[in-house]
């Protein structure tokens, strides 16, 4: 494997999951595998489990890791092309890119949207530029439009608490309210890695916030959050912003104000139409925005085990770059 962006870059998921038991049952399975490797991990934003489950999953392969918070030490990257660097910018990702590479075999990437300009995000073209100039493997670990690691985590976690195998459970994935604007990567992963698995899945969310058809293709869509909720196993609460597929002038915002959307936040309430239905979310969360304490902290809450599950899918996804090197 040289990228990983998409469902499709792991091939048969049944195989990927059935990987992720094996490496869950013995972690230092292969850690001669990457010895004498080194993963280099480039953090443009904030990231505590991406961080730590990377880093701890690279050690599980016998691999050395560098880590580079960009914006804590190195030079500013100005990452946009044909601009006069007269700013604050003293490096351009250009030069940055083959420099990085030649230090390391793997590159991980977390690089947000910047949510004001959607050709650029949803071209992910800060992402490409890694893969174009580094020449090594190259490897989302949240970019503009996705975040493949957390939803492969999240399909390992619903896999094993799903122990109905006569039944596909329904999943949901349900927009909250949040004060700030968020990147659409966590639910266009989730959907695209929910459309390729055995599930019933449904999306709720206000009108205005429709993901991208690349990611959702013909899911249904269902505006009545209690509606959408009636007889689910699981609900997979995230706020994003609005993705400007029925608004195009509107990418990045926040639609409303977020104190008028507060019956969207997942409470007892709503779980109370679910089937026992179980709670996840990637983290961070802001409770008392998306979910109640209640919830969160309640015996159907798989927020730990979902992050837990990180390691695992970062175990099995460097597994697979060492594999093709
Ligand atoms: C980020 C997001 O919504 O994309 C990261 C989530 C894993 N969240 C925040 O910035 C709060
Ligand atoms: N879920 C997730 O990716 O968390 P971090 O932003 O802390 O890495």
């Amino acid at each position: 494997m040289k990228s990983f962006l998409n469902v499709q870059d792991l091939g048969d998921l049944r195989q990927a999951l059935a990987e992720a038991q094996e490496i869950k049952q013995d972690r230092f399975k292969y850690v001669e595998m990457g010895k004498n490797k080194t993963a280099l991990l480039v953090f443009f934003n904030n990231s505590l489990r991406t961080r730590l489950s990377t880093q701890k999953a690279a050690l599980n392969l016998g691999m050395n890791v560098i880590v580079l918070d960009v914006n804590a030490g190195a030079w500013k990257l100005e990452t946009e092309h044909g601009v006069i660097m007269d700013g604050d910018k003293s490096e351009h990702l250009l030069e940055a890119i083959p420099v990085m590479a030649s230090y390391c075999d793997v590159i991980g990437i977390r690089s947000f949207a910047g949510l004001t300009d959607r050709d650029y995000d949803y071209s992910e073209t800060v992402y490409n530029q890694f893969v174009k100039y580094s020449g090594k493997p190259v490897f989302a670990m949240e970019t503009a439009t996705v975040h493949p690691l957390q939803a492969f985590a999240d399909l390992i976690t619903i896999e094993e608490n799903w122990k109905n195998s006569q039944q596909r459970p329904k999943v949901v994935l349900t927009w909250a309210p949040h004060p700030k604007s968020l990147p659409q990567a966590v639910p266009n992963s989730f959907a695209e890695w929910m459309n390729a698995a055995d599930v019933d899945f449904v999306i709720t969310h206000p009108e205005g916030y429709e993901l991208d058809p690349r990611f959702v293709g013909n899911v249904r869509v269902e505006y009545n959050q209690t509606k959408a909720f009636e007889g689910a196993d699981f609900i997979y609460a995230k706020n994003w912003s609005c993705p400007g597929v029925t608004c195009p002038d509107k990418y990045g915002h926040i639609l409303q104000d977020y104190h008028t959307m507060m019956d969207w936040t997942v409470s007892a309430r709503q779980m109370a139409v679910t089937n026992n239905g179980h709670f996840m979310h990637c983290l961070p969360v802001r409770r008392g925005m998306i979910v109640t304490d209640e919830v969160i902290e309640g015996p159907d809450s798989l927020v730990i085990p979902e992050a837990a599950n990180r390691e695992i899918s970062a175990t099995v996804v460097l597994k697979r770059i060492l594999q093709s090197l």
